[in-house]
């Protein structure tokens, strides 16, 4: 894949704050744990273990109330850090890679790759949308907003973050194994024209159509591609280690299949896999799951 760097860095982000649930801070070690750096030198990258960034715990400010965004300021500091780390790795001429933590982190992962795009395509790998906003979402939990503050929309602290620079176009989004979302969701990704393949899709179509169709969304008159994929998009019999299962998912064959697709397409410039739950989990099976669906991204073929 000429496009994904030679030299690979890994960035771990400990942050639980955004789904407001512990335990998803432990998926970077429990990712590792599963064999990430050696399968990746295995398949000739160069990688570099950036280590984890610090998300400092919510005892200390979990009792000032900030409205209905849990957590936001704490939210806000890591993922400017996120935003700058990833930032610095793209001027050193390395693919950044990094590993939740829950899906706040986008956030910062895409904040810090928009400084040096002017039109990203996002593949939006998971059961939910994350688009909901302060007056939308049912929870409060930032992590269900993370796709549209990337695009701009939601409290100016969050859509701020990595300071002046282009915003993910709702054209050029492809979010693949939607199945739970929000009234205000649906209402919010029909007005601004996102493509959203459902589990309706992806069974009626099958999941290669479906990726083909979704690389066609991320790169026409884009410079680049970024894989967020949240786990929960896995089916929970593939998947169960993560805090928000959905039942009735795509599979784990079907998502290696999508990875590989993706691969093939050589578009990719950045990559993020989150929602990795350890205390959820039984035998790290998620963890090792996701060092697959890595790995299938990087290019590993099976012959
Ligand atoms: N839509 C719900 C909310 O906003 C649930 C979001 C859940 N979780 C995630 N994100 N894992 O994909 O609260
Ligand atoms: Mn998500
Ligand atoms: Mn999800
Ligand atoms: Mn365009």
């Amino acid at each position: 894949n000429p496009r994904i760097r030679k030299n690979v860095s890994i960035i771990g982000v400990p942050m639980d704050l955004g789904a407001d649930r512990r335990g998803v801070d432990m998926g970077p070690s429990a990712i590792r744990c599963a064999g990430l750096e050696p399968r990746l030198e295995q398949l000739g990258y160069a990688v570099r273990d950036e280590g984890d960034l610090i998300v400092r715990r919510a005892k200390a400010y979990s009792a000032v109330p900030e409205s209905n965004l849990k957590y936001l300021y704490e939210i806000v500091r890591v993922n400017e850090e996120l935003a700058d780390t990833v930032s610095d790795l793209i001027v050193g001429g390395r693919f950044p890679l990094v590993l939740g933590g829950d899906h706040s982190i986008a956030i910062g992962t895409l904040a810090g790759v928009l400084r040096h795009k002017e039109s990203l395509g996002v593949i939006w790998y998971d059961s939910h949308g994350d688009v909901n906003t302060a007056d939308t979402s049912p929870s409060g939990n930032i992590h269900g907003m993370a796709l549209a503050v990337a695009m701009g929309y939601g409290h100016p602290a969050l859509t701020g973050i990595g300071g002046e620079r282009p915003k993910v176009k709702p054209e050029h989004v492809a979010i693949v194994g939607a199945r739970s979302l929000d009234p205000g969701e649906r209402d919010f990704l029909k007005a601004k024209g996102v493509t959203v393949f459902t589990m309706h899709e992806v069974d009626r179509i099958g999941i290669s159509r479906v990726m083909e169709q979704a690389l066609e969304v991320a790169t026409r008159g884009t410079d680049g591609v970024h894989v967020s994929f949240d786990l929960d998009g896995v089916d929970p019999k593939d998947a169960p280690g993560v805090g928000t299962p959905v039942l009735a998912g795509i599979s784990l064959r079907e998502s290696l299949l999508a990875m590989e697709i993706v691969s093939d397409a050589n578009v990719v410039t950045s990559a993020e896999f989150v929602e990795v739950n350890p205390t959820l989990d039984s035998q790290n099976q998620t963890a090792r799951a996701a060092v697959e669906l890595i790995t299938s991204l990087m290019g590993e073929k099976i012959l």
